[in-house]
């Protein structure tokens, strides 16, 4: 029998050949833990942020914008299936991971804890935030765990069109009235360092970074992926005619790199600890909505209990 140690050896060595992770193969309790953390919360993230953009639907200026918001919304709850999904295949239960959101016990994106003001927020998210997010989410595409990687990549191609109808939408706004084109820079000055703080904490404070590298959950850091965020950022926004709310945003010629503003720390803990503007209301709507939505799961059940009794029957 191999010896944990020989286990480790081998599992370390299929990573650095690049092999995938699949949920039958043995790995380290600590990979499984870490994997079920990300991919969870990346689920949560997906699920609790269809909240700010929802908001929109019922008032989106037209109706093909209303069909184009729809879409996107129905989108992310897509990834959140996908996502959850893939959490499943390493052993947590759909049930357990939707009570620990419930509960407050599992975190989601900070992002989403900020209010949608305007019509220019569902601009903005859509550059800014779904911009963040597949940043990250192509990297995620060869994370080592298999059924994560092969769920981002179906994510990436749907969030790569989310990203293209935001910049649409502040395309559009900014070269409107001058009521609108205030609307859309002041939709990209709320949003800009929230959208930087959902890269996570600066690489010294990040906790799971080290380990995730090493396992190749992670293959870029999270200073990495924002700094690749802000100097894509600052060209894009050129072509809106808007500016970042950023004066210490400068190109450095050693670098290579836009070096950009202190982000308030602060602010991110606190609202990744439950204390942001919308956290109370963000879990409420889906307390609600779970509540509300019982009899459909219990209809679901009830219909495949009888499916496959049916089929039992016609086998005998
Ligand atoms: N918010 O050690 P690290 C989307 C926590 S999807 C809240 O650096 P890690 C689509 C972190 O969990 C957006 N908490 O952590 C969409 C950890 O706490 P823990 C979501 C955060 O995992 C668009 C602690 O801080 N994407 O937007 C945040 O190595 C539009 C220490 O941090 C994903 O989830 C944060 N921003 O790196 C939908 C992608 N950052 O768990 C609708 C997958 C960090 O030890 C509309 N996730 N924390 O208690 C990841 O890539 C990683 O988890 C990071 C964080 C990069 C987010």
């Amino acid at each position: 029998m191999m010896q944990l140690v020989d286990l480790e050896k081998a599992f370390q060595a299929k990573i650095d050949q690049e092999i995938k992770i699949e949920p039958k193969d043995w790995m380290p309790d600590a990979y499984r833990k870490t994997n079920i953390r990300q991919i969870s919360q990346h689920a949560h993230s997906e699920v609790i942020g269809m909240l700010p953009e929802g908001n929109w639907i019922s008032r989106a200026p037209s109706l093909k914008r209303k069909a184009i918001l729809i879409a996107k919304v129905q989108d992310e709850a897509g990834h959140g299936l996908y996502l959850y999904s893939a959490a499943e295949t390493l052993g947590m239960s759909r049930e357990q991971m939707t009570e620990d959101l419930l509960s407050g016990k599992a975190k989601y994106s900070s992002i989403f804890n900020y209010p949608t003001l305007t019509w220019a927020d569902m601009g903005a998210i859509g550059w800014l935030v779904d911009g963040a997010a597949i940043l990250n989410q192509v990297m995620l595409c060869r994370t080592s765990y298999g059924p994560y990687a092969r769920a981002n990549v179906r994510i990436c191609k749907e969030e790569s069109f989310h990203q293209r109808q935001g910049f649409e939408t502040l395309m559009v706004l900014s070269q409107g009235t001058p009521e609108q084109k205030a609307m859309c820079q002041d939709a990209i000055n709320r949003w800009w360092w929230p959208a930087l703080m959902m890269f996570g904490p600066t690489d010294s404070e990040s906790t799971n970074s080290d380990t995730s590298i090493k396992w190749k959950i992670k293959r870029k850091t999270n200073d990495e992926l924002r700094q690749q965020f802000v100097d894509m950022a600052v060209q894009q926004v050129k072509v809106l005619g808007m500016t970042l709310p950023d004066p210490d945003l400068k190109w450095n010629e050693e670098r290579q790199h836009y070096d950009f503003g202190e982000i308030n720390w602060t602010e991110f803990w606190n609202v990744v600890k439950g204390n942001g503007p919308c956290n109370k209301q963000r879990l409420d709507a889906k307390k609600k909505a779970h509540e509300e939505g019982a009899w459909v799961r219990a209809a679901a059940v009830a219909h495949a209990q009888k499916k496959a009794a049916r089929t039992t029957q016609k086998v005998a």
